[in-house]
């Protein structure tokens, strides 16, 4: 009897241990959607030590949160069926893999999720006080500002915004993933993400015609393929739920290749979509040391030059494939854009060039691990990009770097 009772009782405590470990992310139905649901806000953390169970903390209980390290917080947006975000294991898992620090998912799913917009959108500033009253005691212990980084999603990034407005714009960094329009497009600043919300931001505009917010919001704003609308997503509602929200996720995956690709998106600081098409900003805008800056994580290497900047704000554009590696379309590999009409004139002046020059035609629907080529001390690259009318890609190379590369070299590199 003793046996059975002290074996009761020892799968009661390991039944009672398998329910406390490991807490998910909250997973609603599209029922709970449709009757609404009141706001509340779960912190999940993973770190290096707990990399796939999560330990859910509050202000009293912060878990294996080391205060000495950087500390992410990823903040997703309006959740119109209640189903938890299908990116966040991936960033999760993306983040730690290249940085050894804290990652605090904000799960605020209850609260977020209501088949009404509106309803999800006014709790955002709830959400903004709870995080604000969390951060307080991290910075109660060792914690710092410096090392608080926000990734908000769509309402998300205007949550992020309105925390660093509470700490006066001494937050670390601010990464705005297609920050929400409706209802936030033509707000003032302290009503929506802004340049003042952190010491550093960056942003990427992935749906601005639909559910993204079309002027910049930071230090420096990405427009992939323009904004508006994103290669391989449907352009008609047959697509299902694919047409609502591809474009807008878009902005989620572009950055999360920062983290898992080995080749990087570079982007074109430029006043227009049309210009840098018109090849317009090949120079990149930045100091002739520097290349130019790059989409995700790794943006903030560009920090301190896009903060002196006056206004300190930049628009930078690029192109990218239909799926990932997102970087490997031809167009957004490399720090040079020339279309083929000033690419005619300068073989006209320039025999030599001529000469060597090569094209390869429609190599952009190969995947292409090239961005080697930008691994060499942030010089120039050996090859030039053509674009012409029909959007072919082809390459020239550089006449400054004779016999580097070969065409079969090139083809190497090309699967
Ligand atoms: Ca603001
Ligand atoms: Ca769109």
């Amino acid at each position: 009897m003793l046996r059975l009772s002290f074996l009761i009782s020892l799968m009661c405590l390991v039944r009672s241990d398998t329910d406390e470990e490991c807490p998910s992310f909250t997973k609603l139905s599209f029922h709970s959607a449709v009757v609404g649901t009141g706001l509340n806000v779960k912190l999940m953390l993973y770190t290096r030590r707990n990399p796939t169970c999560a330990q859910a903390i509050n202000s009293t209980a912060l878990g294996n949160l080391n205060m000495t390290k950087k500390t992410t917080f990823i903040v997703h947006g309006f959740r119109p069926t209640g189903s938890p975000p299908v990116w966040i294991g991936d960033l999760v898992e993306g983040l730690l893999s290249v940085e050894d620090m804290n990652v605090v998912v904000v799960d605020w799913n209850r609260g977020a999720t209501t088949v009404i917009y509106n309803h999800a959108s006014s709790k955002t500033r709830k959400v903004a006080i709870v995080l604000k009253e969390f951060i307080d005691q991290m910075l109660a212990g060792e914690a710092s500002l410096d090392d608080i980084y926000m990734i908000g999603v769509s309402l998300g990034a205007h949550i992020a915004g309105f925390v660093g407005k509470m700490y006066n714009g001494q937050l670390g960094r601010i990464t705005g993933l297609d920050p929400a329009g409706p209802l936030f497009n033509g707000k003032p600043p302290e009503d929506r993400l802004d340049p003042g919300d952190a010491q550093f931001i960056d942003v990427i505009h992935s749906d601005i015609d639909a559910l993204g917010y079309k002027e910049p919001l930071g230090n420096i704003d990405f427009y992939p393929n323009g904004g508006l609308d994103q290669p391989g997503c449907p352009q008609t509602i047959f697509g299902g739920m694919q047409y609502f929200k591809c474009d807008h996720q878009r902005s989620v995956y572009l950055y999360l290749s920062s983290l898992r690709e080995n080749c990087t998106i570079t982007a074109y600081p430029c006043d227009s979509y049309r210009d840098y098409r018109n090849g317009k900003c090949v120079s990149c805008g930045t100091p002739q040391t520097q290349s130019c800056p790059i989409l995700g994580y790794y943006a903030d290497n560009w920090k301190d030059y896009l903060r002196e900047k006056d206004p300190p704000t930049t628009k930078a554009f690029f192109d990218t494939a239909e799926e990932k590696p997102f970087c490997s379309e031809c167009i957004s590999l490399l720090c040079g854009y020339y279309n083929l009409e000033q690419e005619h004139k300068k073989r006209i002046h320039n025999n030599q060039i001529e000469r060597q020059s090569w094209k390869y035609h429609r190599i952009q629907n190969q995947s292409f691990t090239g961005c080697d080529f930008r691994k060499d001390g942030g010089q120039r690259p050996h090859l030039e990009i053509l674009r012409n009318s029909r959007g072919n890609c082809s390459y020239t190379r550089r006449n400054t770097h004779p016999a580097k590369l070969s065409p079969q070299h090139f083809r190497n590199t090309t699967k």
